[in-house]
């Protein structure tokens, strides 16, 4: 379940600014390691690299659902 929350908070994220500081801390729209393991403890910095597959260290949108929907994300 862990992943629809993160979704459902990410793409709520993009929607609203009310969220935006809960997860993306440094509010650039995309989520570091850090920003994410806030959201998913269970993120290791492995999947995370996976999920980061133009490679610049921050998830976008759509690396995340990309992620998601390869089953990269814990659930
Ligand atoms: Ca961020
Ligand atoms: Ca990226």
């Amino acid at each position: 379940m862990t992943r629809y929350i993160l979704i459902l908070a990410f793409s709520s994220l993009w929607m609203s600014s009310s969220h935006a500081q809960e997860i993306d801390a440094d509010g650039d729209g995309l989520l570091s390691l850090r920003e994410a393991q806030t959201a998913i403890p269970e993120l290791t910095e492995e999947v995370f690299l996976m999920a980061d597959t133009d490679g610049n260290g921050l998830l976008s949108q759509a690396e995340l659902l990309s992620a998601n929907e390869r089953g990269l994300l814990p659930s």
